[in-house]
């Protein structure tokens, strides 16, 4: 059944989509990317020879686990943002001392599901207590940690380096809005993804298999289906570009031929060599932590990287 507030929410997104469409340079929000088709390629890429991070912040967390644990309060609510196999959640969960419970946030059910079943299976004594919520709208993510906050002590978990896909200003602002919703003494650790040489940031983002092409393609798939519109992905070529002077990886989909697209009511026009930017992953230093939470009431108490010197976990405390 449609409802109307499916049908508001569907024409809200539509203008979103319209409005990024027709902007210059055309851009499209990297949720695009995860329908169900699209969790299971960014699993994918996730085992991809290339794709570095995954298991650089697994072997950040093997090796230094038990230190970043020892420097959490006791008996702590970890709220993880973003759930998927609880597998580096469970290396905190392991040697945290009496953790209250484990909340996963997620606005996708399958994914919450399987994150509890997960964490459930490793840690059947543990209190794990699912909340399906958005963390990208700080707002709202506010009002649920404003529910949270309060009975122990909090510890924010954001893995992955999902944090490098906001723009530099806008994470800023979303940690100072975090901020006003959690009590002193609140530990926020950060998994971010290092600046490292371009080579091997590019070949992350453009794998030899293809599979991050198809994850980028299928943004446009997931239109099509969603909105009916008429995308042919095959026809719009991957990009993966390293812009040195923002320190950031951008993906973009390019297309060599004129094409006109219809998405809604709307008729899309591009031109040859045209390109949607489909989505920036910011790369970090310690020194761009410390100017990400500049003027905030967060500060840096920790900073672990994996062997290599790949990945890094940062604790802040507020
Ligand atoms: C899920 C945002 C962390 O930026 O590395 C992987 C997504 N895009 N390959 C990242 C992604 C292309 C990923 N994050």
């Amino acid at each position: 059944m449609t409802t109307t507030r499916d049908r508001t929410r569907c024409s809200d997104e539509l203008r979103d989509v319209l409005t990024g469409l027709r902007a210059d340079p055309p851009r499209l929000a990297p949720r695009w990317f995860y329908d169900d088709l699209g969790s299971a390629l960014y699993e994918a890429i996730t085992r991809l020879p290339e794709y570095y991070p995954t298991r650089a912040e697994l072997e950040l967390l093997r090796v230094h686990g038990a230190e970043i644990a020892a420097r959490l309060p006791r008996g702590a609510r970890l709220v993880e943002l973003g759930s998927g196999s609880a597998e580096k959640a469970s290396l905190l969960l392991a040697p945290m001392a009496a953790p209250e419970s484990y909340r996963p946030v997620d606005v996708s059910a399958a994914a919450l599901a399987e994150t509890v079943r997960a964490a459930r299976a490793r840690f059947p004594a543990l209190d794990v207590r699912p909340h399906r919520a958005s963390f990208a709208d700080a707002r709202a993510f506010g009002a649920l940690l404003d529910e949270l906050a309060g009975d122990a002590p909090l510890v924010l978990y954001f893995s992955g380096s999902t944090l490098g896909n906001f723009e530099r200003a806008a994470a800023a602002a979303w940690m100072r809005e975090l901020a006003q919703h959690v009590p002193a003494g609140t530990r926020f650790l950060l998994g971010l993804d290092l600046v490292k040489a371009e080579r091997r940031l590019v070949d992350a983002y453009d794998d030899g298999t293809g599979v991050t092409a198809a994850f980028n393609r299928n943004a446009l798939a997931h239109l099509n289906r969603r909105f009916g519109a008429d995308f042919a992905p095959a026809r719009w070529r991957h990009e993966a570009v390293w812009n040195a002077e923002r320190q950031r990886i951008e993906m973009w989909l390019r297309t060599d031929a004129p094409q006109v697209v219809h998405v809604g009511d709307e008729r899309l026009v591009f031109d040859a060599g045209d390109g949607i930017h489909t989505e920036s992953s910011h790369k970090w230093t310690r020194a761009a932590v410390e100017r990400l939470i500049e003027g905030s009431p967060w500060r840096l108490d920790g900073w672990w990287t994996d062997p290599r010197g790949d990945f890094a976990e940062a604790l802040l405390v507020r």
